[in-house]
């Protein structure tokens, strides 16, 4: 659409609509193995959380299940959660980060 009049009656408006990178959230979940310290250092250490933060997003994930950590470009996301994955198997936890289009 050209913003121009089409006919006698009817005009046809363009507006830019503003492009959006899709933003991925990544989420941590729940197990009953990693001890929580463990969690707390994680979101510390890679999501630059302060230690009173991290604790609070931890208990949250251990009460609720599952807590949304970050929300990134999906580049972004998809290091954090191999970075998160890596630590958590060389520590041998079962600790789980996944990645969902917001
Ligand atoms: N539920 C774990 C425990 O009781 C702690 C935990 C919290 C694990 C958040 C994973 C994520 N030790």
């Amino acid at each position: 659409k050209d913003g121009n009049d089409q006919d006698a009656s009817v005009i046809t408006k363009t507006r830019a609509k503003t492009q959006r990178p899709p933003l991925y959230k990544v989420l941590l979940l729940n197990d009953d193995y990693t001890p929580m310290e463990f969690v707390v250092h994680i979101l510390e250490r890679f999501f630059g959380m302060t230690h009173a933060q991290a604790f609070e997003i931890m208990l949250t994930v251990h009460k609720k299940g599952v807590a949304v950590v970050g929300v990134f470009s999906f580049e972004v996301a998809e290091t954090k959660v191999a970075q998160v994955m890596d630590f958590a198997r060389r520590h041998q936890h079962p600790l789980q980060c996944t990645m969902e289009k917001e």
